[in-house]
């Protein structure tokens, strides 16, 4: 059903994801010609890949999802309040048909590399099929999390039954009913899909590196009353997103939680904590993120409820999360975590305790024992902001590669382009918010920015845009510096680049919140582009 098959274009973007979407609908609505790959059979990014079970969004559904469209946001109908992952793929499904954005894609078609030259003044990008085209812009809308990671455990080949990873699961699904199952990882992945594999699956071991904090979901379904509350008020609802910290819409208060008595806080955190969600950590004091000492009162009273939570207390002890400040790894959000270790078909093993040694043909065998198992699923995460762009052979000016201007770390300005990489485009690339948060708010204003941009250049003539050494240069420190005012750099979490070996250990996103950001980058554009070379 694809309409164009034309080799020379305005724009190329790369990915039907939130971001892919909405970038085809923008630039068809501004009237620029495009070529769309996408390497799935479908549209959905992160919610095509990642099927395993129990995948679903932290966000609130009401929120999870696209505002530009007023007619879309009354004509969908969520069913509860964190939707799972079929739901948000039907959803995706739902609004590529609408919008007729099928038509952009090419589907099962990955873009292998992407060559700026100068000479012609425009992209050159191949794909996997050998086709070639050339555009004068590129838009990469490769997600954040999408690089999957498989560590290289000695002998994982050998293995006699299947293995999976969570961000790549097969379409047909798994079925684990009498299986013996291993989970290796127990990141936002592995806290949503264990409760659910333990109920299926004759015998799961878990395999945890580090303990999680985790806050409960609280999912609910929505009545049609909810759902129509909802509807009435939610062009303030996604208004109030927009410029809030985690572009959800609640936000830190104004104060500390050592600026309140012990009684004030034990309250409030009980409260929070039963509404469920991530309210409860950033709706929250505004020093939990920033003093260790206000963290180590919201820390304790999460290790309180997983005590609380877990029967045995030796497997307690295993899961209570030390050695780094709660929130400062992504906090999972769940749905009974904990409770799934009271189950009598599940074992935890702690692999800094009792280290993996190899997988062998039938299972894990750690320092100590042999564990059999039918079935290894690998929720070990992902290569996160960088890798999805990296693995793209990008070549800028004079034939840069953008894994060697980035072996270092990655070096943006605003997360949205690069110096050397004119008319490059990247939506929620390293450097922006989006992963600290809820990423269709962040999605919907990169993607906006960007077109307007692109529109604006238009309208002036202009034939290039790239940012000026100096503004990426003093973009990094600044989102260097924002990070280390934090706690965050305390952890070895994926914002780090800590989960990949060799990775540089550099924070990856701007955390001065949504709304700071978004005023930055409308300012940016409305003083002509500052930081940026036009020509
Ligand atoms: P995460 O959050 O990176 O979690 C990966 C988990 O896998 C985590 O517990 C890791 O332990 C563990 N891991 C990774 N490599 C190994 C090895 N070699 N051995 C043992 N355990 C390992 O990925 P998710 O997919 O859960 O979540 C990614 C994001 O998706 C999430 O943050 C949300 O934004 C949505 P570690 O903590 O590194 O010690």
């Amino acid at each position: 059903r694809k309409l164009s098959a034309a080799t020379d274009v305005d724009a190329v973007v790369i990915g039907a994801g939130f971001s892919g979407l909405y970038t085809v609908y923008k630039l068809r609505e501004l009237g620029f010609t495009l070529r769309a790959f996408e390497q799935g059979d479908g549209v959905g990014g992160t919610w095509y890949w990642n099927r395993y079970p129990g995948a679903g969004s932290d966000s609130e559904s009401w929120v999870y999802c696209f505002s530009f469209s007023r007619e879309l946001e009354q004509e969908w109908n969520w069913s509860c309040r964190f939707p799972p992952q079929p739901e948000i793929l039907s959803y995706l499904e739902y609004v590529a048909e609408r919008f007729d954005l099928h038509s952009a894609f090419d589907f099962e078609t990955r873009v292998t590399s992407a060559r700026y030259d100068e000479t012609a003044g425009h992209w050159v990008v191949e794909t996997d099929h050998g086709e070639t085209v050339t555009a004068e812009f590129v838009i990469t809308a490769v997600g954040c999390l999408s690089a999957t990671q498989v560590p290289e455990i000695p002998g994982r080949d050998s293995f006699a039954g299947n293995w999976y990873h969570t961000g790549q699961w097969p379409k047909a699904g798994v079925n684990f009913t009498g299986q013996r199952v291993g989970v290796i990882g127990t990141g936002s992945s592995g806290i949503q899909c264990i409760p659910v594999i333990a109920e299926q699956a004759d015998h799961l071991t878990v395999f945890q590196r580090t303990p999680q904090f985790s806050v409960p979901a609280g999912n609910v379904p929505l009545t049609d009353e909810q759902r129509e509350t909802l509807k009435r008020n939610i062009r303030e609802i996604r208004e109030n997103c927009r410029w809030a910290t985690i572009g959800q819409p609640y936000d830190l208060k104004d104060h500390g939680v050592l600026d309140v008595s012990e009684e004030e806080r034990r309250r409030q955190f009980e409260a929070d904590w039963a509404k469920g969600g991530f309210e409860w950590m950033f709706g929250s004091y505004n020093d939990l993120l920033f003093d260790k000492q206000a963290n180590d009162i919201a820390a304790d009273f999460v290790r309180e409820k997983i005590r609380d939570k877990v029967d045995d207390p030796e497997t307690a002890r295993k899961l209570i999360p030390t050695g780094y400040p709660i929130g400062t790894k992504r906090l999972p959000l769940d749905q009974g975590y904990f409770e799934t270790y009271n189950r009598d078909n599940v074992d935890l093993i702690d692999v800094r305790e009792e280290p993996i040694v190899e997988i062998v043909p039938a299972g894990i065998r750690t320092e100590s024992r042999t564990v059999e198992l039918d079935t290894i699923v690998f929720a070990t995460g992902f290569d996160a902001m960088t890798r999805p762009l990296t693995r793209i052979d990008f070549r800028g000016r004079s034939g840069v590669k953008l894994e060697e201007k980035w072996a270092h770390g990655p070096q943006t300005y605003l997360g949205v382009a690069m110096a050397d990489f004119p008319n490059l485009f990247m939506i929620t690339g390293p450097g922006s918010p989006s992963v600290l948060g809820n990423m269709p708010t962040s999605i919907e204003q990169h993607v906006e920015w960007i077109t307007d941009c692109m529109a604006h250049m238009r309208e002036i003539g202009a034939k290039t845009i790239e940012p000026t050494v100096t503004a990426e240069q003093e973009w990094g420190e600044h989102v260097g510096e924002l990070a280390d005012a934090t706690l965050f750099p305390q952890a070895d979490s994926w914002y780090m680049g800590a989960n990949i070996p060799g990775k540089p250990r550099v924070f990856l996103p701007y955390i001065g919140g949504f709304g700071n950001y978004r005023k930055l980058c409308a300012d940016i554009a409305e003083n002509g582009y500052e930081g940026f070379s036009i020509s």
